[in-house]
């Protein structure tokens, strides 16, 4: 007996809970028994297949720490700076988030860390975000922050990196779990800006593996950062950029990142599917790109789950991320669910993903190892 559709169903355990003799049954089963039988089937491998996805180590490669500011702690952090917030619950604040694209996204994030001011304030955001990480088993992860949206404000870079180190170093000590931090430059600002935070970074280096560059892409290209770029790769720094979804010239963006900036990660990058020969240059290179579906699924036309599984099919580093989880609500959990139930991806695809991931990682190559075979022995 076959039920067809269901991505690595095995006949001896689907038998097993639909409590049927093995043999001499089929024919007396009627279509809408057996169309019903199917359904709660389907049900109950999905149920397996979010709990195995709820349970496995996990790497997050795509997340800015600013993004991850939750309505709550907004409040919190905004009374005890006494500043008045424009919304008098937290109800009212999330109702006010109503982005559709990445302009206005950009705009209700930078008015919501006006809030952080204090190094405690850096920590207890940090703080936050690696403990909702931890519950969800997340055993790495790789945190943008983006030092200029602060120092704009007068908050000094010190204040910034201080208080988001120390939640690292707690975070470490206390939940087990491992972190890097990746100063990311606005793209939307000028490259003489981006050249001073690159400065002021350097006294940090040892707590920073890379830079990246973020904000709104529209007439920003990789090129704008080239020297920007060069410098942070001669003092040592990997190099990411955004490649954001669905952008003017996406696609010659992605090629610049390449070319002209020789980056070490594509952080989304989704629309090199259209064109053959990027994708295999990518391929080539085995640069791991970080999609990020419920972010895209507010600030594009859809999750791209669909790109995500053409990826993976055709061999790409793909992986699955939550860039900011406060706004675009989900956590890394949240995001490979719906991604799997939106295209019904198979259990070993879940784990290629996370593999890409590890793998993807820019953690020295026997750590890396170490946290591949946690996964390994999780999905054995
Ligand atoms: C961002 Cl979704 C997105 N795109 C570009 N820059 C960003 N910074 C924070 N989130
Ligand atoms: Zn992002």
């Amino acid at each position: 007996m076959k039920v067809s559709g269901l991505a690595g169903a095995n006949d001896g355990a689907m038998l097993e809970f639909l409590k049927l003799p093995i043999t001499g049954i089929v024919s007396d089963i009627e279509p809408e028994e057996m169309a019903g039988f199917k359904e709660q089937l389907e049900a109950k491998l999905m149920e397996e297949l979010n709990h195995f996805i709820e349970g496995m180590p996990k790497a997050e490669l795509h997340v800015h720490v600013e993004g991850t500011l939750e309505p709550e702690l907004k409040f919190q952090l905004a009374q005890r700076n006494n500043l008045d917030l424009p919304y008098e619950t937290v109800d009212a604040m999330r109702a006010a988030y109503d982005f559709d694209d990445l302009p206005s996204f950009l705009k209700i994030y930078y008015e919501g860390m006006g809030v952080l001011v204090e190094e405690q304030d850096f920590y207890d955001l940090t703080y936050a975000y690696l403990e909702k990480a931890h519950s969800q088993n997340v055993i790495y992860a790789e945190l943008f922050f983006d030092p200029q949206a602060h120092t704009t404000r007068g908050i000094s870079y010190d204040t910034v990196i201080n208080g988001i180190r120390r939640a690292q170093d707690d975070a470490e000590e206390k939940l087990g779990i491992k972190t890097q931090l990746i100063m990311c430059f606005l793209r939307d600002m000028s490259a003489e800006s981006a050249m001073i935070a690159l400065k002021q970074s350097l006294p940090y280096k040892g707590w920073i593996v890379g830079v990246g560059l973020d904000s709104d892409e529209r007439g920003n290209p990789p090129i704008k950062f080239k020297a920007v770029f060069a410098l942070a790769k001669a003092e040592g720094y990997l190099l990411t950029m955004h490649c954001d979804v669905d952008q003017e010239n996406s696609t010659t963006h992605i090629w610049q990142a390449l070319n002209d900036i020789n980056v070490d990660r594509i952080d989304h990058g989704v629309n090199s599917l259209e064109d053959e020969v990027l994708c295999n240059e990518i391929i080539k290179r085995k640069l791991a790109l970080t999609v990020c579906p419920i972010s895209n699924g507010y600030v594009t036309d859809s999750m791209k789950a669909q790109e995500i599984k053409r990826m993976l099919d055709k061999g790409m580093r793909v992986t699955v991320n939550s860039d900011d989880p406060a706004y675009f609500p989900g956590y890394m959990s949240e995001n490979l669910i719906a991604t799997q139930t939106s295209v019904g991806l198979s259990k070993s695809e879940v784990v290629q993903l996370m593999t890409n991931a590890f793998e993807g990682s820019w953690l020295p190559a026997k750590e890396k190892s170490a946290l591949l075979e946690k996964l390994e022995a999780y999905a054995a």
